[in-house]
């Protein structure tokens, strides 16, 4: 790969420097991700919960307000379908905890893969809605596309208000009260990207305010901080961009959430060996949090991460976590074969494609965990990739994860005739193939993905958010760093990378040998380093090397030291990058 240093107008970081008060390498990563003014560069580097605009600025929001204070008034039963993934259970969990507060009457139903699987489906409503008179469904994480089952409601007589971001395929149905940011025309507003536990705490947000005018007592005790954790784990696990109001709910949200977690979130720290502290990291979320939420959609009853969420009692969260433990290990272990038989096929088949298609069929073929080991493929190969398994209906259905530059929506879209169900996001889609049409639709999907790929530059870059020099990294250098996070999606953690250095000693091969422990001298100090999944590509001691790295914190004992995350490396060359 090609180094290439993210560069910056002088002039824009001096100013910035200035202005902010900052150093000249805050500055400089500031500028390089795009701020020249005081202001935007200002609210990011030092957001505040302020700084999030009004909830009825929200397209239909007040209307959305109206009906559920009626059917609290009127103490009608309100239904929550959510989607089985973190952000939709986080979602139900905001408003039911919500509504309930509120005195509304309010229970809530997740679909389950095993009974047909994702959304707002005939199934999952004729679950939810069997035992008692209901007035009002909410759609959460889902609803979008659900144009059927909104005329099943209608006829019902049973109102239906959509909380999605998902986009829109083709048209809508008028019924529905929609809250989803991509149906509206404005495409600078501060809440456009917000995933669905964004839009359930503005929600949240608007029933409160417009009740406090009402002057009731509850709504007037209630602090919105409360909704911010479980708006921050949605936000997180869903990746969508920390930039704006998603930055303003993670950052407030992860700091609440490490600070003073509900008693379900501290029976999850305790089985995933989080320590209770201000200083959660956005990986603690995406990497243990987020997949025991998750385990148990994919494995058997999402609703169990939904009763955790919503549970009080300690001991009752304590088992409850223990069980999302399990369903997590044995996510893994399918996860593992899968992988395994998934690497075979593309090695295999898909060598020579410009995208992998893995099908089978057979235990580890589950369909709850499909979209994890696209990801891990698409990541690894550097390519799109495909995961289908075998139903028993005997059709193909499975996830897909999308590569730099190509976009698998437009890619779906050209093989639509082939396709029983799709949909999704341009990085990640969910798919059913008609059947007997694998193979045609297997050549039309590559066929489409060439044709992108070959509009594409191919050289990979890596960028470097700034060269430094070895003298420079210091537990300053990183608290700076840390100004910016939280990281993730639209808000990339720096790469750094010194050049024209040595190891201080011969690498040590660390994890079952597939990770190596390194260190770098300086100022008479070693500052340690870690290589994942880096061991067979081991640097030499001998010979001067250029290091591109992520500095964090490493805690061991309770003790805080610098640690660099390498990246990559290569032998020095005289000539800079
Ligand atoms: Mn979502």
């Amino acid at each position: 790969m090609i180094w290439q240093e993210r560069l910056a107008d002088k002039g824009i970081i001096s100013q910035l420097s200035n202005d902010l008060s900052v150093s000249f390498f805050l500055a400089k990563l500031l500028a390089a991700r795009g701020f020249s003014n005081h202001a935007e560069a200002e609210s990011f580097l030092r957001p505040k919960l302020a700084h999030l605009q009004d909830p009825f600025d929200i397209e239909n929001m007040q209307r959305a307000v109206s009906k559920i204070i009626k059917s609290i008034d009127e103490q009608q039963a309100i239904l929550l379908v959510g989607d089985y993934d973190v952000d939709g259970i986080s979602s139900v969990a905001i408003v039911q905890q919500i509504i309930s507060k509120l005195g509304g009457n309010v229970s809530f139903v997740i679909p389950r893969r095993k009974d047909g699987g994702y959304g707002l489906s005939k199934a999952v409503l004729s679950r939810g809605l069997k035992n008692k008179k209901y007035s009002l469904v909410i759609a959460l994480d889902c609803g979008t596309n659900s144009k059927e089952e909104a005329d099943f409601l209608e006829n019902q007589k049973i109102d239906l208000i959509v909380v999605d971001h998902h986009q829109s395929k083709g048209d809508l149905s008028s019924f529905p009260i929609f809250l989803n940011p991509h149906l509206g025309k404005d495409y600078e507003v501060p809440w456009l990207n917000l995933c669905t536990t964004g839009l359930a705490f503005k929600l949240s947000h608007a029933l409160v305010k417009a009740l406090r005018n009402e002057g009731n007592e509850i709504a007037l005790k209630i602090s919105m901080k409360e909704f911010l954790p479980l708006s921050a784990l949605g936000t997180l696990a869903d990746l969508v961009p920390l930039k704006n109001e998603n930055r303003i709910l993670a950052k407030f949200g992860l700091k609440h959430l490490g600070n003073n977690p509900s008693p379900g979130i501290e029976a999850i720290f305790e089985e995933s060996k989080i320590i209770k502290t201000t200083n959660l990291e956005s990986e603690d979320v995406t990497f243990k949090i987020a997949p025991m939420i998750n385990a148990c959609g994919r494995l058997d009853d999402p609703g169990v991460a939904t009763s955790l969420l919503l549970e009080n009692d300690p001991q009752k969260c304590k088992l409850l976590a223990r069980k999302m433990s399990t369903y997590n290990s044995e996510r893994r272990a399918i996860e593992a074969m899968l992988t395994d038989e998934a690497v075979k096929l593309a090695e295999d088949e898909f060598c020579e494609e410009p995208a992998i298609v893995a099908c089978g069929k057979g235990k580890c073929w589950n369909p709850g965990v499909v979209g994890i080991v696209a990801g891990k493929l698409a990541n690894s190969m550097r390519k799109p990739c495909l995961v289908l398994a075998k139903t028993e209906e005997d059709e193909y259905r499975g996830s897909g994860r999308g590569a730099k530059g190509i976009n698998l929506v437009n890619a779906l879209a050209e093989c639509e005739e082939n396709l029983e169900h799709w949909g999704g996001h341009p990085v990640a889609v969910g798919l059913t193939v008609k059947k007997g049409q694998l193979k045609n639709f297997k050549k039309s999907f590559l066929r489409a993905i060439k044709k992108q790929a070959e509009l594409n530059d191919l050289v990979q870059y890596l960028k470097i958010d700034a060269f430094v020099e070895l003298k420079d990294i210091n537990n300053t250098l990183l608290e700076e760093i840390n100004q910016l996070s939280p990281f993730g999606q639209g808000n990339h953690e720096p790469i750094l990378a010194i050049q024209k250095i040595k190891l201080a000693e011969k690498p040590r091969k660390v994890g079952s040998g597939e990770h190596f422990q390194f260190g770098i001298k300086s100022m008479g100090q070693i500052i340690s380093g870690i290589a994942w999944r880096m061991a067979d590509n081991i640097p030499p001691t001998d010979q001067e090397i250029d290091v591109a790295f992520r500095l964090r914190w490493n805690t061991w004992n309770q003790r805080r030291s610098l640690q660099m995350v390498l990246v990559e490396w290569k032998l020095h060359i005289k000539t800079r990058k």
